[in-house]
């Protein structure tokens, strides 16, 4: 066995109270946070199929649409979305017996579900478990798996399933299960180069690619998947990139016209973020993004031991070391002062390298 540089991986036996909680549910819900990404999307498409192959009634719902470079993973799985279907989510939700929440750990991030999941677990129909790797969970479900050490949610998936293997003694990993693990781990290593991509991580990526995920095919639809405007804006917002500080931090502000202007969407900008990291001397990076209701989403990166989501917290947000964001209620303008106020601030103290 591969030992990981980050914290302590769980060993089988610990993930026996997960496990119960699993197959002693019958109708199961999966979910994962608002705006969600490759590493949620891939992990509750193939927690599904593993549950699925073991008897269980399970469906995914989650708070907001799928990007659409990640549509292909509803293949694998049926994705319904509450800012679309409403009625059907709160119908799954009263129906369940066991709700996951997956790759995120504030009940919050589960955003118009949460008041209905909360609701059908004060009836005591409802049982939630949380499956996930950020740092500073909330304690709200009634059995939390938060390990940090793990690169991403589809690491941890990865680990659940091989110990539910060892306990019934049947393989579980399918091409659709091994696609969606692949997608999930991928994502959220940023291709296999995160600092958490450890060894383990490559092995467990050889033994899904082994097990029916195609990196090549899997790479070219999550990242060549642009819409022509997606380009528009990359152009816009890379001739505006900021960079201050004896070029230590770099910054980017993108307004509702910008995205209006190149017809792009708040997703699209997920994309843009790698390139304010993309000059050595920068430590910390900042996105800001305008809402359609005025507030600024501000996106932090970091290089090495820099706590970034230090930052974020503060402000309500969370997150990694090296990624974390969260919500100003500021319009833009005053949102950017105050947030390139604070960053400079931080990276003067000594809290920037603790986890405190
Ligand atoms: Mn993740």
């Amino acid at each position: 066995m591969i030992t990981p540089e980050y914290g302590r991986r769980l060993e089988e036996k610990e993930w026996a109270p997960c496990i119960d909680m699993l197959l002693g549910g019958e109708h199961i819900v999966l979910t994962t946070h608002v705006n969600s990404d490759g590493d949620g999307l891939g992990s509750e498409v193939a927690l599904a199929e593993i549950l699925r192959s073991l008897g269980k009634k399970v469906s995914i719902v989650n708070p907001t649409e799928v990007p659409t470079n990640y549509t292909f993973l509803q293949e694998i799985a049926d994705i319904t979305v509450f800012d679309e279907q409403g009625e059907e989510v709160i119908e799954e939700i009263s129906l369940a017996d066991l709700v996951v929440l997956l790759d995120a750990n504030l009940s919050e991030r589960m955003g118009g579900i949460w008041s209905h999941v909360s609701f059908a677990r004060e009836l005591g129909s409802l049982q939630v478990l949380c499956i996930d790797h950020h740092l500073d969970p909330e304690d709200f479900a009634d059995l939390m798996v938060c390990e940090t050490y793990a690169s991403s949610t589809g690491e941890l998936i990865y680990d659940l399933v091989t110990a539910i293997e060892a306990r019934i003694g049947k393989h579980l990993i399918t091409p659709g299960v091994a696609q969606g693990l692949y997608v999930a781990v991928m994502t959220d290593t940023g291709s296999f180069r995160f600092p958490k991509t450890t060894p383990y991580v490559y092995s467990l990526a050889g033994d899904l690619v082994a097990k029916g995920a195609n990196p090549n095919d899997i790479y070219d639809k999550v990242y060549n998947s642009l819409k022509p405007q997606s380009l528009k804006l990359l152009g816009a917002a890379l001739s505006e990139i900021k960079l201050i500080d004896g070029c230590t931090v770099s910054w980017l502000f993108i307004s509702q016209e910008m995205l209006n202007n190149t017809g792009s969407k708040l997703f699209d900008t997920d994309l843009i973020i790698k390139y304010l990291l993309s000059v050595q001397s920068v430590r910390i990076a900042v996105l800001m993004v305008e809402m359609h209701d005025g507030r600024t989403k501000v996106s932090f990166r970091s290089r090495g031991d820099i706590y970034v989501n230090q930052i974020a917290k503060k402000y309500g947000g969370g997150g990694h070391k090296n990624a974390a964001g969260c919500l100003l209620r500021y319009a833009p303008e005053k949102a950017t002062q105050i947030v390139l106020a604070d960053v400079r601030n931080f990276l003067k103290s000594p809290n920037a390298v603790s986890n405190g």
